[in-house]
């Protein structure tokens, strides 16, 4: 059983407001989050919901450059937007507030303030590019230029999305500035750092030690940036957009986004309540982070130095970050607008809010990323929630007005089958608890599913429709049974289905119930009346899913109409052409770099040697696929060092449009070593 607390205050991430959320948002944060307080609220506890939207930070100014507006155009838009479709899909929040709010430029800026007067701040002052055209200091995001790495020449700032290494924005090579597209030159800028690498120790113990019950995936990256050695961040930015840094001097210069943004949750709790200290400063409140798992170190170690840093307050019980869901079988992405908005559903399914929480949950990416198609979310809306749970309820009350004139009917003898079904609520509704209460959403509803099953068997082994005439006493204890089975589900699932739930309760006349009613086999007395019941769901034709199909389609093939082909190279002569050594070669070994998400090392034979050479394609392949595989290498590439393994030449391979990369091969095997010309 969870540790008593008197109260709780459950955060979800908050959603920058430069975009609609989408399908991996609500299973990453925001679907378990709202399960969980419903499941809470139902237990009768003091819970507050916190989120509200991000309105700060590089990519709001960049989608506001795009558009030609103000970004707080773009904020006031988005958040809007993203509010209102949250509160049309039942996520409920007690507070969805934002980041541009007075309340929370007041808590950001106190926050900061506190810190530096506490001194607990390092000033540094560092070279930044500027861009002299716009006379601004260059965020990572603003500058573009070629990796060091892989060569690719759209590297950011802070990081190659082509390699995945993070880079400083004075690794790149040849960088341009994205505002004006001119040289950036570096000058020198103070700002103010968090020494994080200060509270190593501490943070080792609190989460290695005291918290070894976080989800694997979550501490296991803790331990990876606690193992790679944590440095000072800069909480501060050169940014015409943000909350000023409250500093005489301080002219120019914004709190760092990853600074303001958690203090948003603060925020929020203050303008919600005026008793907001005992939710954020007592130690019988229990606070919970959900969140997606790029957003791990931000909430496990940055937030908790910043919050014992200041003192007073409270640090996370548990932060249980999701995994990504992906779009048949590609990544989400905002950017090339693959992704099922909420909006959109919202309007393109009007009135289906639970099949979409149902397969969010059901398929949810709770310890590895998982897949969203349009064809399992049919299968699970007819063969499950038609099927099982809707049959199930409709048989329950449709047979009692047929039979009983409405009226819940006395229960008469019980046999072992009748007792064994009526044991089987208590246990299911026992392990639905057990797994909500360790995050196990997943099996959590299975659980919950399988009191309808447990339903639909047994209506289906008892067959009240074939004894109505010869043993109506027996249908009597029968459909008793049932109706309380549907009573129960209409607890036990009012987290996941919160819309179904509340029809179905209308339905049984049932009151607003508890937790603790669930596992009652006595909720409805006999006697009681039942309202006719309408169909809690309704299939899902193959042409409904088809057009969603095919708008995924048309945003594809919109993406190869507007292949932006780079521009062609300076030209070369033979002669630099000839300097370079392209060799055939075979994979004999491939393994990921650790602690970089998209770096391979590769172990190759050249027919001259057998070489090690480091690709930027562990997010595009798998290691295991790769033994065997003939490849084209550019071999006299001047040896370099990467995250400390020397590579001695580069793989070819092609960049499709859509961000693909395949293997440039000879198109027959041919032997080691053969030149390519
Ligand atoms: N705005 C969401 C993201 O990284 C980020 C969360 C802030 S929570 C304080 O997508
Ligand atoms: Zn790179």
């Amino acid at each position: 059983m969870m540790k008593k607390y008197k109260r709780y205050l459950i955060t979800a991430a908050l959603p920058y407001a430069n975009g609609p959320v989408h399908i991996g948002h609500l299973a990453g944060v925001y679907v378990p989050a709202d399960i969980f307080v419903r499941y809470l609220r139902l237990k009768g506890e003091d819970v507050l919901f916190i989120c509200g939207s991000d309105e700060h930070g590089v990519p709001i100014t960049i989608k506001a450059r795009q558009e030609k507006v103000s970004p707080q155009d773009i904020v006031d838009k988005y958040h809007n937007l993203i509010k209102e479709s949250f509160r049309e899909f039942g996520i409920s929040f007690d507070i969805y507030s934002r980041t541009t709010s007075k309340i929370h430029y007041q808590t950001a800026s106190d926050f900061f303030k506190t810190l530096y007067e506490k001194g607990e701040f390092i000033e540094k002052t560092t070279s930044q590019y500027f861009d002299e055209e716009v006379n601004q200091f260059l965020a990572d995001r603003y500058i573009v230029g070629t990796c060091p790495h892989c060569g690719n020449d759209s590297a950011y700032g802070d990081q190659c999305e082509k390699c995945g290494t993070s880079l400083s924005a004075t690794d790149l090579i040849n960088p341009r500035s994205m505002l004006s597209g001119s040289k950036p030159v570096l000058k020198n800028t103070l700002h103010w750092f968090l020494p994080l690498d200060k509270h190593e120790k501490e943070l080792r113990k609190w989460i290695l030690e005291e918290h070894k019950n976080w989800k694997p995936n979550v501490y296991g990256q803790c331990k990876s940036w606690l193992d790679a050695g944590l440095q000072p961040r800069a909480v501060s930015r050169d940014l015409d957009w943000g909350i000023p840094v409250p500093l005489e001097g301080a002219k120019g210069k914004v709190l760092y986004v990853w600074f303001d943004a958690p203090i948003g949750y603060i925020s929020a709790t203050k303008e919600f309540t005026p008793e907001w200290e005992k939710y954020w400063k007592q130690n019988d409140t229990r606070l919970i982070h959900f969140i997606g798992k790029d957003n791990i170190v931000f909430h496990c170690i940055i937030f908790p130095v910043m919050l014992k840093t200041h003192g007073g307050y409270i640090l996370p019980d548990n932060v249980p970050a999701n995994e990504f869901l992906n779009l048949e079988g590609d990544k989400i992405s905002t950017s090339r607008n693959w992704a099922v908005w909420l909006h959109e559903y919202l309007d393109d399914f009007k009135g289906k809010q639970d099949v979409l929480r149902y397969v969010l949950c059901a398929t949810m990416p709770e310890t590895k990323d998982n897949d969203f198609t349009w064809k399992d979310f049919q299968a699970r809306n007819n063969n499950e929630l038609v099927a099982i749970l809707g049959n199930f309820v409709n048989r329950s009350l449709v047979l009692t007005h047929k039979y009983f004139n409405g009226k819940v009917p006395e229960i008469g003898n019980l046999n072992d089958f009748d007792n064994q079904t009526l044991n089987e609520i208590v246990n299911l509704k026992q392990n639905l608890e057990e797994n909500l209460e360790n995050f196990r959403f997943r099996d959590a509803l299975k659980a919950g599913m399988d009191l309808a099953r447990l339903g639909n068997k047994y209506l289906a082994d008892t067959e009240p429709w074939k004894i109505i005439k010869t043993d109506p006493e027996r249908v009597k204890t029968i459909l008793h049974i049932s109706l309380q089975i549907t009573a129960n589900l209409a607890i036990i699932l009012e987290p996941f289905l919160p819309f179904t739930t509340t029809k179905l309760s209308e339905y049984l006349n049932l009151g607003k119930l508890k937790w603790r009613d669930a596992g009652n086999i006595q909720l409805l007395k006999p006697g009681a009346e039942i309202k006719e019941p309408g169909l809690l769901f309704e299939k899902i034709e193959d042409d409904v899913v088809e057009k969603q199909l095919q708008k995924l389609q048309s945003v594809k093939n919109i993406a190869v109409q507007n292949i932006q082909v780079k521009p062609q190279k300076n030209a070369i002569s033979y002669d630099d052409f000839a300097k370079m050594d392209i060799r055939t070669g075979t994979i004999l070994e491939a393994s990921k770099v650790p602690k970089t998400d998209k770096l391979m090392q590769l172990k190759i034979k050249t027919g001259i040697d057998e070489r090690t050479v480091v690709s930027g394609i562990a997010g595009y392949f798998k290691p295991e696929d790769l033994m065997g595989k003939q490849v084209c290498l550019l071999a006299n590439l001047e040896p370099r060092v990467i995250k400390g393994i020397k590579s001695h030449g580069m793989i070819l391979l092609a960049e499709d449009s859509d961000g693909r990369l395949v293997f440039v091969t000879p198109e027959q095997k041919v032997s080691d070593g053969s030149e390519v010309k």
